[in-house]
């Protein structure tokens, strides 16, 4: 049985926590990427018209939540008690979540070319949605995790998800945002740069990949 993931040809959470997690537990995948200006054509083949998609034994998938759910489930990173796979599920919306917030900002300067709009955007999503949603991932911790270095008291998709998601904010890519704002946030910037350290999961070839992509 071989997992082939498909997305763009860039680094981006959505894709890189389901890599990162079967890499974790040596599980191969095949890995196509597609280019955006093929994206139009091969878009109606795709069963939600969206990547990532995943294809196992033949049959076609979609939604990160569901792949994540899919490939940690395979990868022994998700968990067998519901308490605690609540507290992964709600990381993965989480993520999706701010994703959404932070969107209308990314396609105004990407697809609309409009560098004004996203620029008003941008700056709405820092004073309303930055600091807040952040905020709320540190308060998840706080109260799910009671040593305070993995969501679950055990490393978990939830951790490569906050994880990748936090690099994403942090890393200087995205315009107007500095990673100072994480300072705020002295319990998650801990929690971040701990992670960041674990041998098994930083030694991943696609860790690395990820931190010199830009
Ligand atoms: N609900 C989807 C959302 C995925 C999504 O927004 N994918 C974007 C790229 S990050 C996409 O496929 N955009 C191209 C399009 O919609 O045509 C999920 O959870 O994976």
């Amino acid at each position: 049985m071989m997992i082939k993931l498909i997305y763009f040809d860039f680094n981006f959470w959505r894709i890189d926590i389901l890599r990162l997690s079967l890499s974790y537990s040596n599980i191969p995948y095949e890995y196509e990427r597609i280019l955006r200006k093929d994206w139009i054509n091969k878009k109606k083949n795709y069963p939600f018209a969206q990547l990532p998609t995943m294809i196992v034994k033949d049959k076609v998938y979609s939604h990160t939540h569901s792949l994540a759910h899919f490939c940690a489930k395979k990868s022994k990173l998700y968990d067998s008690d519901d308490y605690k796979a609540i507290i992964i599920d709600q990381v993965l919306d989480w993520a999706n979540e701010i994703t959404n917030k932070i969107a209308p900002s990314i396609r105004a300067a990407m697809r609309e070319k409009d560098l004004k709009k996203s620029e008003r955007l941008r700056k709405k999503f820092i004073k309303n949605d930055l600091h807040l949603w952040f905020f709320y991932l540190e308060s998840l911790l706080k109260r799910s995790s009671s040593e305070k270095l993995f969501f679950t008291d055990k490393f978990s998709i939830a951790d490569i998800t906050a994880w990748r998601v936090i690099y994403w904010f942090t890393s200087g890519k995205l315009d107007l945002i500095n990673a100072s704002f994480l300072n705020k946030l002295p319990l998650l910037k801990k929690y971040y740069e701990k992670i960041s350290c674990l041998e098994y999961f930083s030694e991943l070839s696609e860790f690395k990949e990820i931190l010199s992509s830009n």
